[in-house]
């Protein structure tokens, strides 16, 4: 949505829910908030709230905001790489070219894991170790850290769940045109082959893109991520070629392995209209489609939705790079879903965001575990109830919490109703079958550098030391548990 501030526009987010305040039930909009406000999660919590077995209690991350080690072993340049280097475009100046530095530290953090009593670790490749140049010879040193990373994985009982892409695209395909070549979507799916045949045997499941809205969004149309650039008109065009590249890489996956599971991985932002007016509903239903729908229909229903609802020149990008049979590629049969929940959208019928909750650290987020609730169910009802696997959730650190960021209350509040949220689905049918806090550690975040901490561990960027917080704790007791603790 050009015009707004940034920190509104990094997941746009809004609304004092001014139809809630009237006492009107929740306008329906396409996102599924549905007329019936669902139940509130902020309630307290008595007696513990238990999952079912098998349910996978993980942590997140991803390559390029905690390996460092950036020229390592033949690593290759990446878009990420590149953007830092630009001045001005990460709030304090930083990069991930240290980061947390868990390439070289990537076992004492195991075992950190492992003392959490974590049972699930959904990690990102990084594409530039792998193929430093984006495509031709591999780089076995670096293919060589993953290997040694689900080996020390599985010798902990953790499971793995690789993220084949989360943003950091080799420059040289960027150099090439990056996502906005149609050839990038056969790049991927090259790409994905090598890991698909050097880990598939021991790595269940796989994730192919990480939040392509976010990809599209914030790099092609805000120019605030990598590769920094503002042209809505080639931001329809990433998000075909993003969705085409997640299907043709989904196909590579049949076509080598015979076990193990591939999904997407969604960043979902329930829509709900801020008022009752016919405008405010029209106005959520063309946010559910810019936030959820552009993705969700052609990855599960092999359609795109009305793009009449879309900004004219994303839809003109989409309309003009889609051929041929790509809807029947995109589509292919995925064994789950990912999703990455952090906020909801609310939209008056100007098409004006409104903060409706507690807004996090970050600024763009809005609390709402309810939101997560809504789309869970959502998911159940329009989507034909896949499995869901929550790939991310999180908050970063609040510093009115205390002076020790160590003592992260806030934190703890967020997973808890977040999980309440869960439980209540789960009850009413959702498929979902894990939940991964995000994250493990504090680490790069993007344009804001290291001036968010969204780590369930803290990291001193001094000295690398890692402290568990409060919501460490927490939250092993309720990996160990299986159960939220009653509150
Ligand atoms: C995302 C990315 C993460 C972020 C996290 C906090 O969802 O944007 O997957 O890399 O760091 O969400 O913003």
């Amino acid at each position: 949505m050009p015009g707004l501030p940034y920190r509104l526009r990094r997941r746009r987010f809004c609304a004092a829910i001014v139809a809630a305040a009237a006492g009107i039930a929740g306008p329906a909009c396409s996102s599924g908030a549905g007329r019936t406000p669902s139940p509130s999660t902020s309630a307290p919590v008595n007696p513990p709230l238990q999952f079912p077995d098998g349910f996978k209690w993980g942590v997140a991350t991803s390559a390029y905001q905690i390996e460092g080690a950036a020229t390592a072993d033949g690593r290759g340049r990446s878009i990420w790489d590149t953007f830092c280097e630009r001045p001005g475009t990460i709030a304090d100046g930083s990069s991930g070219a240290v980061a947390c530095d868990h390439y070289h530290r990537w076992e004492s953090d195991l075992d950190l894991m492992h003392s959490l009593g974590i049972g699930s670790y959904r990690f990102s490749i990084a594409w530039p170790r792998v193929l430093p140049g984006g495509r031709g010879p591999v780089n076995r040193r670096g293919l060589e850290f993953y290997d040694r990373l689900v080996d020390g994985l599985l010798a902990r009982g953790i499971s793995p769940i690789a993220t084949l892409y989360h943003w950091d695209l080799p420059q040289g395909l960027q150099d090439r045109g990056g996502w906005e070549n149609r050839d990038s979507a056969e790049w991927f799916a090259d790409y994905a082959t090598v890991p698909f045949a050097a880990l598939g045997d021991r790595v269940d499941r796989w994730l192919t893109i990480n939040e392509a809205k976010v990809i599209a969004e914030q790099g092609y149309q805000y120019g605030r991520m990598a590769p920094g650039k503002s042209d809505l008109g080639a931001s329809g065009t990433v998000i075909h070629h993003l969705n085409l590249a997640h299907g043709r890489a989904v196909a590579a996956f049949r076509s080598v392995q015979t076990t193990g599971r591939i999904g997407p991985c969604l960043q979902l932002a329930p829509c709900y209209a801020a008022d009752g007016s016919s405008e405010a509903e029209a106005a959520a239903l063309a946010a559910d489609t810019t936030e959820n729908t552009l993705y969700l229909d052609p990855l599960l229903k092999g359609r795109y939705p009305d793009l009449s609802r879309s900004n004219h020149r994303v839809a003109a990008g989409i309309e003009a790079a889609t051929k041929n049979d790509d809807l029947v590629a995109i589509a292919a049969p995925v064994d789950f879903l990912g999703v990455n929940y952090y906020t909801p959208v609310v939209i008056d019928g100007q098409g004006r965001p409104f903060q409706s909750h507690p807004i996090s650290s970050a600024g763009w987020q809005q609390i709402y575990p309810q939101g997560l609730y809504d789309v869970l169910m959502r998911l159940r009802r329009d989507y034909a109830s896949p499995e869901v696997m929550i790939t991310e959730n999180g908050v970063p650190d609040d510093p009115t919490d205390s002076s020790q960021p160590t003592a992260d209350r806030t934190r703890v509040d967020f997973h808890r109703r977040h999980l309440q949220a869960v439980h209540q689905a789960f009850g009413e049918g959702s498929r979902v079958t894990g939940y991964h806090a995000w994250s493990l550690l504090d680490n790069f975040e993007w344009a804001a550098g290291y001036s968010q901490r969204w780590g369930l561990v803290q990291v001193d960027f001094n000295t690398l030391a890692r402290s568990p917080k409060a919501s460490a704790s927490w939250y092993s007791a309720v990996a160990r548990s299986n159960s939220i603790p009653g509150a």
